[in-house]
């Protein structure tokens, strides 16, 4: 309720499934059936409201998700229809995170299908509340309880049958057999509300199953009816601007950033001001919002949490993106496994196209386009050969250049064979910093995770933190191909500073060298991206089909066969089978089919001649060395990797049980064997102080404002918004209290925070926004809520609370009052905007103490007064 009427609530809302499961057809059903639409469009037509697209048309499949809006009784619904192809599952993987529900559409005459669990898989690490529509009914030979039953064993056993023609005592009863707590007021004859149904759904505790048929308009007007009387409003903060941008997309010139506002609202004339991907402020001022439906939108004045947006004015926004109060979003989980060659005609300069096909980088980031010095050509990364196709098209559409992919090259990973203590030791004259992380192999899709087992009172927490950001910032390598990194665990478990000479870079290259040198110790092993697949050939062709599939080291298995067709399932090295959909194409003249969804990273099977062909010599790449530089008699010198655990500085045991380490001081054994060339300390240097910093989580820059750029003082300080801004682990640290609670329970301590702030705001009503560092959390994806009317942020991986801090206080702008608690580092940010106080840890923590007393004596009083 707002103001004393009802608003109708505002939903985000999905449609994912695997390609020609019907997702288009049925965003088509739900708008004709809500009274949207007025004609029925179909894709075999050509003439659908959201395949709009020319390409699009003419493949009949979705290429680019896409919005529509309809509404029921109690909801507006915003409806984004997405491709099912896996070619193009980054664009369906992007708008996972603005959904507030999804509905998985499985096609009755498939099944199940392999991409339909990634869906799934993609669905809960994405946290969106699901359901499910049972799609071509018309055409599925299974009964209902026979699906009711796949869905239960094979996607998860909350999966239950909402059926049209079921008693509402029916449906109860299988709610209550799935729910240990509804048993009790079923069997009591109580019923299960509306209410608490909606809740489970968003809970992710229960997966409605729909039937029916888009195409004959059949189990439409139920799905309607489940997703108005299901579905619960998610809860925005209406005081601060918060967006995440989902697609960046261009009509003729006009560049369109698509966002979510997650928080406050937006008008046309706003300036929002925002860092670029590269780090540079930016203040633009939003000239125009679309709202769109289809291809067609309405320009609005405002736009409120829970829209859906295009937003015209902005140059430099990204997808992924968070603006205001929002972070941005982690990287995708899906990503291209192939890199193809770009050739371009004779006439036509490379080194020219490549910053317009930047462009289209923007609109598809996982196209990650490269230029290739050694061969003076562009790479870009695809998902697969129909995305090659798509690419050629859009080059030739946008630019007029009609070019040729090479073969497609695999991209492969390493990950850590085996375990290790990596020591970096950085120590030219008057440098210190030492290092030492333990580097573990992890179970396949873990990618990279960064711990730290080091008490604060062994290396200061700042300098601590500093190692996790360095950590964080690199792309690293493996040593047998340098090829990236992955499913390996690093945890810091030793690190020393000087008090005098240690700066910030010194660590950097200590946290770099000791990362080489622990996997020049474990070894590293190759990995290649597998697919899944399913092999659809007619059952005379099984043969030809079976020796193809052993040729090309897949692994596999006959699912089903008659005497028309057969089914063969398994997973086989993506390079060997990209390529094949053509060929099984071709060899059943039309009548065989290959699906493939990822698989992820495998132990390549060819891994010598891979690492043979590549050269990489670890030892020798000067951008990532596994050496250290140690210092005797006032110079440094180079220890060769091999030597450097008998130089190191510290001692890190083991413990047996691997929940921690020890460590011991170890006198230092110093021999002068390598000597450090000028040119490797220039270069060391260089890359450590400057000039150039290209690091998106270096720490804060001093910023000098020429007059124009200055924060604009629109208004006096007086009547500015007060804004605390506190570090919560900085604070937890500095309060013998706090501290001890965290030595055994860090929750605890942040719930003692939380409550000594939560009286603090009430009190003083000020603004207040918490944050915490995300790596000293278990899960990195970062979270943001309110607690008792202040805002509450865990920063995600990657994003120290300094760098989350930084952000903030330049998209709060000069409206704000900003008071910091924070560490020293921040410092300099007083100095250079007008309107922001820095506050230490020990003084906020006396302002706490006396507002607190006051608090006591205030409800002392009031007390009195009502006796
Ligand atoms: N028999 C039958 N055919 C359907 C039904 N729904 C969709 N189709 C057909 O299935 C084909 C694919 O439909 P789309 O709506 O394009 O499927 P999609 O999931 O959007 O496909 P992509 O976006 O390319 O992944 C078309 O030929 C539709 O006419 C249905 O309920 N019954
Ligand atoms: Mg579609």
């Amino acid at each position: 309720m707002k103001g004393g009427y009802t608003v109708k609530r505002k939903i985000t809302i999905g449609i994912l499934a695997h390609v020609d499961a019907g997702k288009t057809t049925l965003s088509e059903a739900l708008l004709y059936a809500s009274g949207r639409i007025r004609t029925l469009g179909r894709v075999d037509h050509k003439n659908t409201y959201l395949d709009t697209n020319v390409i699009e048309r003419e493949r009949g499949i979705t290429i680019f998700s896409k919005q529509a809006r309809f509404s029921t009784e109690n909801c507006d619904f915003i409806l984004l229809d997405t491709p099912g192809h896996v070619d193009f599952s980054a664009e369906t993987e992007r708008t996972l995170s603005l959904l507030d529900y999804a509905v998985l559409v499985i096609s009755a005459s498939d099944g199940v299908q392999n991409h339909t669990r990634t869906l799934w898989q993609l669905l809960e690490h994405y946290a969106v509340p699901t359901f499910i529509f049972v799609n071509k009914c018309d055409i599925g030979i299974k009964l209902k309880e026979e699906f009711e039953e796949e869905l239960a064993s094979t996607l998860s056993s909350l999966c239950v049958g909402f059926l049209e023609a079921q008693k509402r005592e029916e449906l109860e009863e299988k709610l209550a057999f799935i729910h240990e707590d509804l048993m009790d007021s079923f069997i009591a004859g109580e019923g299960t509300s509306d209410e608490d149904i909606a809740y489970l759904i968003s809970q992710r505790k229960l997966f409605p199953c729909l039937f029916g048929s888009a195409l004959r308009m059949e189990g439409i007007e139920y799905l309607l009816d489940v997703l108005d009387r299901y579905t619960m409003s998610p809860v925005y903060s209406n005081d601060t601007f918060g967006a995440v941008v989902y697609k960046i997309a261009r009509v003729g010139s006009t560049r369109l950033t698509y966002m979510k506002i997650t928080g406050g609202m937006l008008s046309a004339r706003d300036e929002i001001c925002y860092l670029s991907e590269d780090g540079v402020r930016i203040t633009e001022k939003v000239s125009q919002i679309r709202l769109y439906s289809g291809d067609k939108f309405e320009q609005t004045d405002t736009a409120s949490a829970g829209e859906i947006c295009a937003v015209i004015g902005l140059s430099a926004s990204y997808v992924g993106q968070g603006l205001g109060l929002e972070q941005d979003v982690g990287k995708p989980l899906l990503e291209p496994v192939l890199s193809y060659a770009v050739h371009l005609p004779a006439e036509c300069d490379a080194r020219l196209l490549f910053p317009k096909l930047k462009e289209l980088e923007e609109e598809e980031p996982s196209l990650h386009l490269m230029w290739n010095e050694e061969l003076s050509q562009i790479e870009v990364r695809l998902m697969g050969e129909v995305q090659t196709e798509l690419i050629k098209r859009l080059i030739s559409d946008r630019f007029g250049v009609d070019c040729t992919l090479g073969a497609g090259k695999i991209l492969y990973k390493e990950k850590a064979a085996g375990k290790a203590i990596g020591v970096g030791h950085f120590e030219p004259l008057r440098h210190y910093a030492e290092v030492q992380l333990l580097i573990e192999p992890q179970p396949k899709g873990t990618g990279l995770i960064f711990d730290t087992d080091l008490p604060d009172n062994q290396l200061d927490l700042n300098w601590q933190r500093l190692i996790m950001t360095h950590l964080y910032e690199k792309d690293h390598r493996g040593t047998l191909t340098g090829a990236l990194l992955t499913d390996t665990k690093i945890t810091l478990v030793a690190g020393k500073a000087h008090l005098k000479h240690t700066e910030g870079g010194d660590f950097r290259e200590a946290t770099y060298r000791a990362v080489r040198h622990g996997l020049m110790k474990s070894g590293c092993t190759l990995l290649e991206p597998y697919y899944k697949f399913r092999l659809e050939v007619p059952t005379a062709m099984v043969g030809r089909a079976m020796s193809d599939l052993q040729a090309r080291d897949a692994n596999f298995e006959i699912e089903g066969s008659d005497t028309e067709n057969t089914v063969i399932c398994g997973s086989a090295p993506v390079s060997a089978l990209h390529d094949y959909p053509r060929e099984v194409i071709s060899y059943t003249h039309g009548n065989g089919r290959l699906f493939c969804t990822s698989d992820g990273y495998e132990p390549c099977h060819d891994a010598d001649a891979v690492i043979s062909a590549v050269g990489y010599d670890a030892e020798s790449d000067v951008d990532n060395p596994p050496h250290s530089v140690f210092c005797a008699h006032g110079a440094g010198f180079t220890v060769h990797w091999s030597e450097v655990d008998s130089y190191k500085h510290l001692e890190v045991d083991l413990k047996e049980s691997g929940e921690g380490v020890r460590i011991i001081p170890k006198a230092s054994t110093l021999a002068r064997k390598y000597k450090i060339s000028d040119e490797e300390l220039e270069a060391i240097i260089l890359r450590t102080y400057g000039p150039v910093r290209e690091r998106r989580y270096s720490e804060p820059k001093r910023v000098s404002f020429e007059s124009k750029d200055k924060p604009r003082r629109s208004k006096p300080i007086s009547s500015k918004r007060r804004m605390v801004i506190v570090d919560g682990y900085n604070l937890i640290y500095a309060d013998d209290a706090l501290k001890s609670t965290a030595e055994y329970s860090l929750e605890k301590a942040r719930e003692e925070l939380m409550n000594l702030l939560s009286n603090y705001v009430s009190y003083t009503k000020t603004e207040l926004i918490l944050v915490f560092d995300a790596y000293l959390v278990e899960e990195g994806r970062g979270t943001e809520f309110m607690h008792d009317g202040y805002k509450v942020v865990f920063t995600k991986a990657g994003q120290t609370a300094d760098t989350y801090i930084e952000k903030i206080m330049y998209e709060l702008g000069p409206d704000y009052s900003i008071r910091m608690v924070t560490s020293d580092k921040l410092l300099q940010f007083s100095a250079v905007y007008s309107g922001i106080s820095r506050v230490t840890a020990k003084e906020f923590l006396e302002e706490l103490t006396r507002i607190g007393n006051e608090i006591t004596e205030f409800v002392r009083k009031l007390s009195e007064c009502k006796n």
